[in-house]
């Protein structure tokens, strides 16, 4: 079935459904369904299809993650943390078609020489898509193996063109309480918005900071950060902060939205430790989605040799 006509980012939202629904239907019709299915229950399945469908992407294979076993794409969307939609593991899938996610800007400032607002069908244009399976942990203690679609973080901070000033770069997700739900409750909010994230610009520019707008093959699922959100797979995954509506390149530190939340419990650093425990849980271990048994959590999450030589200056016990 050829409904992709255009590039899947130079389509509006409701050009997708459309397309979608007028391909379905006529389906239906070939079946000769409509002579024996009320066109309630077509609403109804034509719905779950529109729910379901996501654009396939074209992007090359990289050795990334070779050997790994993946989680299912059932598990690494249906078990999310989306505070913006709620604090449940399982409610941002139910919710998150509230998101709008075409069209969408991302702007880009500081620390710059090029500060710009550019749509994500132009930031697209000047890269090319690649699959990179890598392990992500959370801080919380559940991990997952995930083939995510996207591009160097690096490639995303050239185009704003960054002074050799800019020695951090801090993202922040959209703040629009009419698609996120949480962020429309004020004070009473789960965490302040909208959800900040930071790195250090070498962290930045290493070649494992990605940024995703797809993963299994196609665009990423509302609930899993779209358009695009960041992976940084040594970090706990807080630190892949979703659905970035900015960049800003910054001479200072960030804060992180959870060291403001608790600074005692989260720093600004967040690399997988399985040394530095959790002031309430331990962190040598993590429990795989859907393994039974838990299995020990690696040093930098299995990236050490990609990473480690970043902080071998810094007490890791201080810099968490
Ligand atoms: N904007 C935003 N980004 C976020 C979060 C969030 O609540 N809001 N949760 C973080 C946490 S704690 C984790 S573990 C990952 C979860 O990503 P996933 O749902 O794709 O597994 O997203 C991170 N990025
Ligand atoms: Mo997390």
């Amino acid at each position: 079935m050829n409904i992709i006509k255009k590039p899947s980012w130079q389509i509006g939202e409701n050009e997708i459904t459309d397309e979608i629904l007028f391909h379905n239907r006529r389906h239906f019709l070939k079946l000769g369904a409509a002579a024996f299915v009320s066109t309630g229950m077509i609403a109804q399945k034509l719905s779950a299809l529109e729910k379901e469908y996501r654009i396939p992407l074209q992007f090359s294979k990289t050795a990334y993650g070779e050997g790994l076993e993946l989680n299912s794409f059932e598990q690494a969307s249906t078990y999310n943390n989306f505070y913006e939609f709620s604090t449940s593991k399982e409610k941002p899938a139910k919710m998150a078609h509230t998101l709008i996610t075409s069209p969408w800007d991302v702007g880009f400032y500081g620390e710059c020489e090029n500060d710009t607002i550019l749509g994500v069908e132009d930031i697209l244009k000047q890269v090319t898509l690649e699959e990179r399976i890598y392990r992500f942990r959370c801080v919380e203690g559940w991990s997952m193996v995930v083939p995510w679609i996207g591009f160097p973080l690096k490639k995303l901070l050239d185009i704003a063109k960054p002074k050799s000033s800019a020695k951090f770069v801090a993202f922040k997700t959209k703040y629009d309480p009419q698609m996120f739900s949480d962020q429309g409750r004020g004070i009473f909010g789960a965490i302040p918005y909208p959800y900040v994230e930071g790195l250090r610009m070498d962290e930045a520019i290493n070649e494992l900071a990605f940024v995703a707008v797809g993963m299994y093959g196609k665009v990423l699922p509302k609930q899993n950060g779209a358009p695009l959100r960041l992976i940084v797979p040594w970090k706990y995954g807080f630190k892949s902060i979703k659905s970035i509506d900015y960049v800003e390149f910054t001479k200072n530190e960030p804060k992180n939205t959870w060291q403001a939340v608790n600074a005692r419990e989260y720093g600004f650093y967040a690399n997988v430790n399985p040394q530095v425990d959790h002031p309430r849980w331990s962190q040598a271990k993590e429990r795989k989605l859907g393994s039974f048994l838990k299995t020990k959590t690696l040093p930098f999450n299995g990236y050490e040799k990609e990473v480690a030589y970043m902080y071998k200056d810094m007490d890791l016990k201080r810099y968490f």
